[in-house]
Order: structure tokens, then sequence, then C-alpha cells
């Protein structure tokens, strides 16, 4: 499982209050707690401030360099600001994403073309309209493919997210994004399949329960990549086991390194 780090999201609290006063020290305390946590990428979204996007991702995305050696995951609806975050950015980043939207892809396809970063292709139709059904996930999927296969981008570069949304609204939004994530990998052999894993929780008490049942079930359909809390112990454990329930982890040997290093919590 790749693990992209949430923590550093402007709509959080904390996080919104350090980027207006530039704390770069609280920033970088968050992005080494993810990675020492096993994050594989960090994510940053400055999105709460639209004005300002632009100059508080560019600086997220330098100020978080500083103190770890990890890509970055550059979460953003805004073409401008992505590009503007990419040109700072050391090593291969991800983008955080492409959907169906026309004008955002005008904005972005020429940015990523003949780079080897890794994209998230984002299962949303134009004018932002979300899925409701696997069958809705699965027809932007196919949409989002040939856009971004047709711009050149490396399958094994693709991480399509067919989107987790509340279950506290739809109580089928599980089940047809589990459906969703089966039918994906399965049509599109060798594409990887990412989700905002939370937010499937969202106003639900004890979120912390439904997001690990969440992800267990999101493995066996075939999920390979999420954003989500890495300092949850409880989750990293639960993955881990999963993993190697469903044979993706060979002589269950990640599983056993990670109880050597006294990273498991039951
Ligand atoms: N898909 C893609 N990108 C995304 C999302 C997605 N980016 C944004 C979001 N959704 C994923 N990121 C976050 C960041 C913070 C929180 C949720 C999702 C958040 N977390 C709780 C908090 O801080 O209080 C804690 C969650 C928990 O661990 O219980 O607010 O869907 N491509």
């Amino acid at each position: 499982m790749l693990i992209v780090g949430e923590l550093i999201n402007a709509t959080r609290t904390p996080v919104k209050a350090m980027l207006q006063q530039w704390d770069a020290a609280g920033i970088q305390d968050l992005a080494r707690t993810q990675a020492d946590n096993g994050a594989d990428y960090i994510d940053v979204n400055a999105g709460a401030f639209a004005s300002k996007e632009a100059d508080y991702l560019e600086w997220l995305v330098k100020t978080v360099q500083e103190v770890v050696d990890r890509p970055l995951c550059l979460d953003s609806a805004n073409g401008k600001a992505i590009e503007r975050a990419m040109k700072v950015h050391r090593g291969t980043s991800m983008v955080n994403s492409v959907s169906m939207d026309q004008q955002q892809q005008e904005g972005l396809l020429p940015v990523i073309q003949g780079t080897d970063c890794k994209v998230i292709g984002l299962c949303m139709g134009d004018r932002g309209n979300p899925p409701e059904t696997a069958e809705d996930r699965i027809r932007v999927a196919r949409e989002l493919m040939g856009v971004l296969e047709g711009a050149g981008i490396d399958r094994d570069n693709i991480y399509l997210d067919p989107l987790a949304q509340c279950l506290s609204t739809n109580d089928r939004f599980g089940i047809e994004f589990l459906e969703g994530v089966e039918a994906i990998m399965s049509e599109f052999e060798g594409v990887h399949t990412i989700c905002g894993l939370s937010n499937i929780s969202y106003g639900m008490p004890m979120r912390r329960i439904v997001n690990r049942a969440f992800m267990v079930m999101a493995i066996r359909s075939g999920l390979d990549a999420a954003i989500m809390n890495p300092t949850d112990r409880k989750m990293m454990s639960a993955i881990l086991a999963a993993e190697a329930l469903v044979g993706r982890d060979p002589f269950c040997g990640t599983y056993c390194d990670a109880y050597r290093e006294s990273l498991l919590e039951d």
C-alpha cells in the first residue's frame, strides 16, 4: 500500500493557522511525523485560500522538502498552483488531481506531459458532478484513462480515484465505491487506485473504526494507495495484516518486519 500522508491540509484548523503565520517549524513537524510513521508521499493542500493558494502551495513544497526526503502529492484543483508547485518540487511529484473538468485539463495536461510524475485521475465529471454508483465510476474512469494515456502518461504512473464519499449521506456509498475499485482494477491491468480514505466516515462517531474497516475491504477490492493519517498505528497494522491476507506480502515478510520494529498495535 502506497501511503500518502494527509495532515498538511489547510481545511484542518491548526494547519490553516500555521499557513497564516508562515509557521515553517509547525509544518515541518507535521512533515517529519508523517514520514517517520511510514508515509511514502506527503500531501500538501492550501485549497482553503482561494486567492493565495498558489503562493502557499509553493511555500509548502519548499518548506516540507527542507526536512524530509519524500516526494509530495500536490493537492489542488487550480492548474496554476500545481504548475508553480511542480517547478520548485525536487524529485518526482504526484499531481492531485486531473478530473474530467475540461478547463482544468487544458491547464494541467501540458504541464504533466513529458514528465515522469504520478497523476491522480479523479472520477469526477465535467462541472464537478460526483459519481453515485459503481457504474458511474467506471464510466468516468474509462474517460480519464483515454485522456491520460492519450497524453502519453504511463499506466504505471496513473492512480484512479473512484471518490470515497460520506456514508452518512448515502448508505450505498461504501459498496458502490468498493465495486468501483474492483471494476477499475480488473478492466485496466497495471493501473493503480487511490482514495481520500476518511471521507467515508465524515459525520459519523468514532470515525477511525469506520476508516479501518473500509480500508481492509478496499484492500480486498484491489485498492493499492490511500491518502490518510499515517499516525494511526491501528490503521497501519490493519493494512499490513490485510495485505498479507490477500497475498500481497510474500512470506508475510513486511508484516513480520513491522512486528520486529515494534510498529504493530493490536
Ligand atoms: N481524493 C483525492 N484527494 C483528496 C481527497 C480525496 N484530498 C483531500 C481529501 N480528500 C483527503 N485529505 C484529507 C485531509 C484531512 C482530513 C481528511 C482528508 C481530515 N482528517 C481528520 C482531522 O484532521 O480531523 C482526521 C481523520 C482521522 O484520522 O480520523 O480532516 O478524496 N484525490
